[in-house]
């Protein structure tokens, strides 16, 4: 299984990790659209709602105007760390993912997160994601089938997986990484079967040297997501599943930083038998797009 990267290890990891959530930042308007229409009934109730919220707190808590001063300045320095991708994904998607998935009848969903990359290279199944010389880490083959919640396999189907490195590191997030390392978007085959040859990823400290891992240190929390593959499954006529795959016996599992961990993710690698590595198959069952 993966181990549990110390603090010592991480020194450079952590040199660089402001870079990471910059990078975010810059990187996010490539990768999602932000020009959808929201209504001016809705943003009136939400605005109104999370502003009377916070003066709620304020009231309830006595809040002074040093603590006031301090988050001005706190809620100043995440934008100019760019870590505002970091804070929206670590701490308020999880709501939204759980309320956007709750009728789901198919697979469980988890949060996206800070680092996707749209159009990751296509790969054939059985695949390989692209990698470095003996890039380090336990190798994994994933596996799986992909079906319709009626149970038929679905052709066409794909799986966009993007994962941390065996330090922690995500391409394009991270100096010195090949662009695409880790990444990559499998076609399954006629009967919806993919095959993913990668390494395990490592559990992932969020960067601690930013205005986020300043909140966590004030706060006295832990910086530290359970080691995880990042999926985006999809097929014609289904609806896209964002999803991640976490490892049994992972020290977070149960205090996930991003509180995205659902036992229906928890991946139980076995040894593979004559070989080095671990293997493990996973399905996923799609909802249809009306439903
Ligand atoms: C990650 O890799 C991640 O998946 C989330 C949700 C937040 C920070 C880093
Ligand atoms: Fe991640």
């Amino acid at each position: 299984m993966t181990a549990q990267t110390t603090a010592e290890s991480r020194t450079e990891f952590d040199a660089k990790a402001a870079e990471s959530g910059q990078q975010a930042t810059d990187r996010y308007f490539e990768n999602h659209r932000v020009d959808v229409a929201v209504s001016k009934e809705r943003v009136n109730v939400l605005a109104a709602e999370v502003i009377n919220g916070v003066a709620d707190t304020i009231r309830r808590h006595k809040v002074t105007y040093d603590e006031f001063q301090a988050v001005k300045g706190w809620l100043i320095q995440v934008g100019l760390d760019g870590e505002w991708p970091l804070f929206m994904d670590v701490w308020v998607e999880h709501a939204v993912e759980e309320v956007a998935t709750e009728n789901r009848k198919g697979n469980k969903g988890a949060i996206e997160g800070p680092y996707y990359v749209v159009n990751a290279p296509e790969l054939a199944t059985p695949a390989t994601l692209p990698m470095r010389d003996n890039e380090p880490g336990t190798p994994l083959l994933f596996q799986g089938t992909i079906t319709s919640v009626d149970g038929a396999p679905l052709p066409g189907a794909r799986v966009e997986i993007w994962h941390a490195d065996s330090l922690g590191y995500y391409s394009q997030y991270s100096p010195g990484l090949p662009k695409w390392n880790l990444r990559g978007t499998v076609v399954a085959d006629e009967s919806g079967r993919f095959q993913i040859n990668t390494i395990e990823p490592a559990p992932y400290q969020i960067p601690t040297d930013g205005a986020c891992g300043k909140l966590i240190a004030v706060a006295g929390w832990h910086a530290w997501r359970p080691a995880h593959l990042h999926l985006k499954v999809s097929a014609p006529g289904q609806q896209l599943l964002t999803a991640q795959l976490y490892f049994i016996g992972d020290a977070h599992l149960t205090d996930d930083i991003a509180s995205a961990v659902k036992p229906e993710l928890v991946l139980t690698p076995t040894a593979v038998a004559g070989g080095h590595g671990e293997e493990v198959t996973y399905d996923f069952v799609l909802d249809p797009l009306d439903a």
